[in-house]
């Protein structure tokens, strides 16, 4: 195996090579290649000026993030990039693809930057839960400013390439080849007999209060509850008074205190996850089927939202309605959506003419699939009406087309099996808006033939979603645990506790919203349907809140009329006083006297009933694994990222901890407090739900 960093001179430049698997990472072996590669640049009396430059897909993409948690070893980065810049010749950074966090901090060491067009430039540390940790807090303010410096690091994300060298982040953008433009530049400046650049030995940055106080109220809502983002913001502000060696050890002191953070831990695991869910053996190797032209069934808010997720990413949609009049509402929907992406500055004004005028096809007659290589069906939930339409796709739809339905809890077996070629029938289970959120459940069949599996993976790839495998059963993984805790907290609301306080509690905890918020967003309509759905096979134990029932007989549906638990001037809502009186009935026919509830126990109880049911989600298969169920609630629901998901967090508690609430509370309520087998088995081995995340 070749070192990862190698040193060649080319006349008077001398080129430090770097090639390390996908990303670059700046593990050991690099770190140590990089300076031994600086030493022999210096040496080398023929060589007038170096370019560091990586090869693949990026520059750089940062520190080893496997390597986190392990003892660290020399040399340390802030040593490697302190290295790059004491070199006595001027040394150019050749930036392309992306250069982040570790990466950047590279080229901050660096005397010049070139960076090519369509690079992602940016010190993304804070969403792993820590900070800059090689220099970037301290060099980059010299070179942007305050006020930039201060906002980059604390959010996170990229700058472009432009916004870069109006910063003053870069010196120059490439935009043919990368290296021939380097060595261009190198030349440039030889000629010119530039010197060495330090950038420590720029100008400290200027203090700037309104500044300061302007990222701290931003960062108290963006970042509510992080503890990252504040301690880079105070690292840069130490760059405005101290030189370079003060500030690198303020920057380490920092970065030391929120390297060992649960939050760095659950961020990370988050982080690694998202890259793990979409690997799965019944897929590897396994090529897709083709998924050019999209077909889409119903022009509703899903239809539409999935027809224009589709046509954002380059597909072809033709969406069928029942008549022109539903089509064309539909197209109308379609084109709004593409409208607010190009107010957004996500979509050109030509690229969503040319979408509505090429790629997307409006019809009322199912012939119109017959070159479809995929369809998804959004039509309302009822088993007979999606029987009915995958018997029409059955007909018109070529051999090979992949047969999708998006239904949130129908029976996608019982689907499959109404129609000629079952193993061509899958689950895609989008969550609205379609073409905003990232989740998508698919949802595999017993008959699910396994190239069909891997197109649902690419599709998702393809539309930027974050897709998860789940099998078959009523609200696959996450509408299925969500109607548990969901459950737990209606029950702490019969015993006393109020929904205000709940949502108190969980927004606490992290949730953007807390569950009666979120109903109220949704619409109190979904859960009544739900509830009535399920009226007939429901336990004569489990809690109905018929409050919840009152509400929406009383036509208070949450957001969409004004008033549901909150009652809604604009999108803040205040808690309805009325609800409370809707409650205490409910109390007082059941017969419960309230007791009070504590933050902490609404937390303990809700999130013990979320990791109670993930267990048995996992136990059944219907999640392979805890990463799947922690993936899906981080993705669809909001669930807190730092804490890395409900399995994650678990493990953190400690899953003894867990089950003795869960033994606890079954002693008053052992209808709903059933230990899950796979907890009650983990908690005895003293083992994790990440160990079964393991291959
Ligand atoms: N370290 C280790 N592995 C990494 C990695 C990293 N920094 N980045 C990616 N990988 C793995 C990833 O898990 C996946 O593995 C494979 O590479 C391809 O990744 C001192 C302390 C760079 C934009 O936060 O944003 O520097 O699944 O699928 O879509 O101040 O990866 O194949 O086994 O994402 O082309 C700061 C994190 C680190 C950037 C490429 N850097 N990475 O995207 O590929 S902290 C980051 C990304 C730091 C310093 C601090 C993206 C990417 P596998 P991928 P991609």
């Amino acid at each position: 195996m070749t070192h990862p960093v190698t040193y060649e001179r080319e006349g008077r430049i001398g080129l430090i090579r770097i090639e390390n698997g996908p990303v670059n990472a700046l593990g050991h072996a690099v770190r140590a290649g990089i300076t031994a590669a600086i030493d022999a640049f210096a040496a080398d009396a023929e060589a007038g000026i170096a370019v560091v430059y990586g090869v693949g897909r990026l520059f750089i993409g940062g520190a080893d993030i496997s390597e986190f948690g392990k003892p660290p070893q020399d040399p340390w980065l802030p040593e490697v990039v302190n290295h790059i810049e004491a070199c006595p010749k001027p040394v150019i950074a050749a930036i392309h693809g992306a250069a982040l966090g570790g990466g950047l901090e590279v080229a901050l060491g660096c005397h010049y930057r070139l960076a090519m067009q369509g690079t992602k430039l940016g010190l993304p540390e804070v969403t792993l839960g820590i900070l800059p940790g090689a220099g970037g807090t301290q060099r980059t303010p010299r070179l942007t400013g305050l006020a930039t410096a201060m906002e980059m690091i604390s959010s996170g994300v990229p700058v472009t390439p432009d916004d870069a060298l109006s910063s003053g982040l870069i010196d120059r953008i490439g935009t043919g080849d990368l290296l021939a433009d380097a060595k261009g530049y190198a030349t440039e400046l030889l000629d010119q007999n530039a010197p060495v650049r330090p950038v420590s030995a720029m100008p400290r940055p200027a203090p700037d209060a309104g500044a300061s106080a302007a990222i701290r109220a931003t960062l108290a809502k963006r970042a509510k509850g992080l503890v990252s983002p504040l301690a880079a913001v105070e690292a840069v502000e130490a760059s405005c008074s101290t030189d370079l060696t003060e500030g690198l050890a303020f920057e380490r002191a920092r970065f030391n205190e929120v390297l060992d953070t649960p939050q760095r831990e659950g961020l990370i695991h988050a982080f690694f996850i998202e890259r793990k869910v979409a690997r799965l053996p019944e897929i590897d190797g396994v090529a897709p089927r083709s998924f050019a032209r999209i077909g889409v069934i119903g022009g509703g808010t899903m239809g539409a939202g999935i027809a224009t997720a589709a046509l954002l990413r380059g597909l072809a949609v033709t969406l069928i309605e029942r008549d022109a009049a539903a089509a064309d509402k539909a197209r109308a929907t379609i084109d709004g959506n593409l409208a607010a992406a190009v107010k957004r500055g996500k979509l050109s004004e030509d690229k969503r003419a040319a979408i509505l005028s090429d790629a997307l096809i409006t019809a009322t007659d199912y012939a119109a699939l017959s070159d479809a290589d995929l369809v998804i069906e959004a039509v309302f939930e009822n088993m007979d009406v999606k029987k009915q339409v995958f018997a029409e796709l059955d007909r018109v739809c070529k051999p090979g087309a992949v047969l999708a339905t998006n239904t949130s809890y129908l029976d996608i077996n019982e689907i499959a099996a109404s129609i000629s070629r079952p193993a061509d029938v899958i689950g895609l289970h989008f969550f609205s808006p379609a073409h905003v959120m990232k989740l998508l459940e698919v949802v595999v069949a017993d008959k699910t033939a396994s190239d069909v599996t891997a197109t649902a993976f690419a599709l998702a790839k393809t539309l930027g979603k974050v897709a998860v495998r789940a099998g078959v059963c009523d609200g696959f993984i996450g509408n299925r645990i969500l109607s548990h805790y969901r459950a737990a907290a209606d029950r702490m609301v019969l015993a006393g506790a109020s929904p205000f306080e709940i949502d108190d509690a969980l927004t606490d905890f992290g949730f953007a919203m807390g569950p009666y918020a979120v109903a109220d967003l949704a619409g109190l309509d979904i859960g009544y349907m739900t509830r009535q759905r399920k009226a007939t096979t429901r336990d004569p134990q489990e809690v109905v809140p018929t409050w919840a029932d009152e509400l929406y007989h009383l036509g208070r549906l949450g957001q969409k009329t004004g008033r549901g638990y909150y009652i809604y001037e604009g999108r803040q809502g205040t808690p309805d006083p009325e609800v409370e009186d809707l409650i205490t009935k409910a109390r007082m026919e059941a017969g419960i006297a309230p007791r009070a509830f504590t933050k902490d126990e609404i937390v303990r109880r809700y999130m013990a009933a979320m990791v109670n049911e993930s267990a048995r989600v996992v136990e059944e298969g219907i999640a392979q694994r805890p990463l799947d169920v922690d993936v899906t609630l981080l993705s669809g629901y909001g669930f807190p990222r730092y804490r890395g998901g409900p399995l994650k967090w678990a493990d953190m508690q400690g899953l003894r901890a867990l089950l003795a609430d869960i033994e606890s509370y079954a002693q008053d309520d052992p209808f709903f407090w059933k230990p899950a087998p796979l907890l009650t088995r983990l908690a005895a081995e003293e083992q994790t739900f990440d160990s079964l995340n393991a291959g």
